[in-house]
């Protein structure tokens, strides 16, 4: 692929549904009107439906469910959470890949991929991401706390990715405590926060981000043909991952900031009502241990409060949950 491929998206999503001429994608990347012809024919290979009319220009028209960096790059300069991107169409795991990325530098960023190979969940669990259906992403960030807030990171983080999945769902989504967001009684998305310490405080988070964006019913297959669910599929159009990257985004952001300057209490009531596991029975495993209770509430440090079946009272700060 050319280097100006990512440029030459770029315009054509700036001016996004009028024409633009070769000659003016020409100009502005200092390049011949031979090579962007040659640049848009590739692009239309790869699955871009560009109509390209004499004397009129190139039209973008659809873009292929890809990520591209010439698009995902301005638009996260929008906001001020990260350095840099890293756009890849296929990676072991983002959150590996992240991981690597961090030794040795202070920089805040993101990296995303169309398909995971060895998509990760907590405890080393498969996390599955088919190719060009999800949102296959770890950031990291450089928060100013000591290690011990990880928990109230994860938090705040649920809240961001509940509003994102929200604004684009016709049902209710619901943040099931501590790693989960759900629609109807299905996963929609998996997270978990890892990060690297010192004696300081924290060096770096980690938090990986595996969202099922466009996947139709008979994408799921095996255990997840019960379990799992998309956005689309709440959703009365497919999802346009680029409007929903800006809104996770922003959401982010915003949860970002209030956890750098408020309690966990400060969000409690929101994060309670956002909450799925009230008043049911449920199964908790906490390492290794299982047992059967009820969650009752959860305190202002965002730890939660289960009455086991025996009448016991527990504080959990992190648990499986099966509903
Ligand atoms: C999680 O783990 O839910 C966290 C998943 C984090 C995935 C992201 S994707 C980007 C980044 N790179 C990675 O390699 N990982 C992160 P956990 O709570 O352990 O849940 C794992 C369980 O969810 C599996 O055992 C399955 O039952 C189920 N599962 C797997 N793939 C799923 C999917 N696509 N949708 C819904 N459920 C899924």
């Amino acid at each position: 692929m050319s280097k100006y491929s990512q440029n030459v998206i770029h315009i054509l999503y700036q001016h996004q549904l009028e024409y633009v001429s070769g000659q003016y994608i020409a100009e502005q990347l200092n390049i011949s009107r031979t090579s962007v012809k040659k640049i848009i024919d590739q692009l239309k290979n790869e699955g871009c439906d560009i109509e390209s009319i004499n004397h009129r220009g190139h039209r973008l028209i659809t873009l292929p469910d890809k990520w591209y960096e010439g698009i995902v790059g301005p638009l996260i300069q929008e906001q001020s959470l990260f350095n840099n991107i890293e756009v890849h169409e296929s990676i072991n795991s983002t959150q590996l890949q992240a991981k690597q990325q961090l030794v040795g530098n202070k920089e805040s960023f993101l990296i995303l991929s169309d398909e995971q190979t060895q998509g990760k969940g907590r405890f080393n669990r498969p996390w599955t991401s088919a190719k060009s259906k999800g949102l296959w992403m770890s950031i990291v960030l450089r928060p100013e706390v000591a290690f011990s807030m990880i928990t109230k990171f994860n938090l705040f983080m649920a809240l961001g990715i509940r509003d994102a999945i929200q604004q684009f769902s016709n049902d209710e989504v619901k943040v099931k405590w501590p790693n989960d967001i759900y629609i109807e009684g299905r996963k929609v998305c998996g997270f978990l926060t890892e990060m690297v310490a010192n004696s300081d405080g924290i060096e770096a988070v980690i938090c990986g981000i595996g969202i099922n964006m466009n996947h139709h019913a008979e994408d799921f297959v095996d255990e997840l043909k019960h379990k799992a669910t998309s956005i689309a599929l709440h959703s009365d159009d497919k999802i346009n991952r680029y409007q929903f990257l800006k809104s996770l985004i922003t959401n982010i952001e915003y949860r970002y900031a209030q956890f750098n300057t408020k309690p966990f209490e400060a969000i409690r009531d929101e994060y309670i009502e956002a909450s799925n596991i009230w008043n049911k029975e449920l199964r908790f495993t906490e390492n290794n241990i299982q047992f059967n209770g009820k969650a009752v509430d959860i305190d202002n440090d965002g730890f939660l409060i289960v009455k086991d079946n025996t009448g016991e009272t527990k504080k959990l700060m992190s648990a499986d949950i099966e509903i």
